[in-house]
């Protein structure tokens, strides 16, 4: 008990610490509001706490035993009818003042705004074992590093393959948890406010790797954005592109380790299949053994440019 009050002492002495106890700084309006929301609920929070834990030492002291004899029994108190309509009232009006500005805030977070004069940009989020894949509306795929523009409102369509298991979209900057659950579409969206990188993690327990699967939202500004998407559409059809390192270290090295020299799954530095497309294909394709098909669906360019990467740069073991 010391301990505990000692160190939540210490932890909320340290600079920011009370932010920390906030939710991030939010850089879309969903996020604002839950920020809002949770601040909201934190005042009534803080107050309440401080009531009962104020009236409670002020009780201990005000009733102690003083000079009454150790098993004599104190005053007896019967009845306090404005008490009793203070404390079953103030509760009604406070769940009351919570649910009508959850209610209010509620459609800012869930639904997604109507699109601008730009149009807005849909992005297809598919959770994997262990990896984020995004597809663009022009064919560019991307793995676990989202990149999207300041300022327009980006939806999220959100699933998981029929076989594969549940995971959580959440990049808590830019929103709030979304389910990718095999089979089902669910929406969400976020409008960024600004550039930057929000980090976020897969939210939803998904296997033995399921604490690597992060995801990231690079916000660009606009001009950088279409640049970029308009740079990997074209790289992708070249087979230029980032796409094979991206597969490598966000897919493969979850489980064979970044330079594949094992982790969860075995060491396959120096496979000769690695070598070989067309081995690689079909083991990416329809797995192999206890290696599930974590390529199941993928699309040709997303083969290619995963063996040309790894042509060009075999997994040195090391
Ligand atoms: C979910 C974890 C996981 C992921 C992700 C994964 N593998 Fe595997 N991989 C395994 C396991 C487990 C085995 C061992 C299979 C067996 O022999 O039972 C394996 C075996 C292999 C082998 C050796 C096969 C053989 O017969 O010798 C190769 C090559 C391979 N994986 C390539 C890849 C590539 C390329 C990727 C990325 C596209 C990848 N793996 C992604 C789990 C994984
Ligand atoms: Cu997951």
């Amino acid at each position: 008990m010391v301990f505990a009050v000692v160190s939540l002492v210490t932890a909320l002495a340290a600079p920011g610490a009370f932010a920390q106890l906030a939710p991030v700084e939010p850089a879309s309006p969903n996020a604002e509001g839950i920020r809002d929301s949770y601040l909201f609920v934190s005042i009534f929070v803080v107050a309440i706490f401080v009531l009962v834990e104020g009236l409670l030492i002020a009780f201990i002291w005000k009733y102690r035993r003083q000079k009454r004899a150790r098993f004599d029994d104190g005053a007896q108190v019967h009845g306090a009818t404005n008490l009793e309509l203070v404390w079953t009232a103030g509760p009604v009006l406070v769940l009351a003042a919570i649910a009508a500005f959850v209610f209010v805030e509620l459609p800012g977070i869930k639904n997604v705004p109507a699109a601008g004069a730009s149009g807005d940009l849909e992005i297809r989020v598919t959770g994997r074992q262990f990896y984020w894949q995004y597809e663009y509306p022009n064919g560019v795929i991307a793995v676990d590093r989202m990149r999207a523009p300041a300022g327009v409102p980006v939806r999220l369509v959100v699933t998981a393959p029929d076989e594969d298991v549940i995971h959580s979209w959440w990049i808590p900057a830019l929103g709030g948890k979304i389910d990718a659950i095999p089979g089902r579409v669910n929406e969400t969206w976020f409008e960024a406010s600004r550039e930057g990188v929000f980090r976020g993690q897969c939210a939803e327990l998904c296997g033995a790797e399921h604490a690597r699967m992060l995801a990231e939202v690079e916000v660009l500004s606009r001009a950088a954005f279409a640049a970029w998407l308009e740079e990997r559409r074209d790289e992708q059809t070249a087979g230029t592109s980032e796409l094979g390192q991206e597969l490598w270290e966000g897919v493969c090295a979850k489980c064979h380790g970044l330079a594949g020299e094992g982790g969860i799954a075995r060491r396959i530095a120096g496979s000769t299949i690695l070598q070989d497309p067309e081995a690689v294909e079909d083991i990416v394709r329809n797995g192999r053994r206890t290696m599930p098909a974590v390529g199941a669906g993928w699309t040709s360019e997303q083969i290619e440019a995963l063996t040309t990467y790894l042509q060009e740069s075999p997994p040195s073991g090391n």
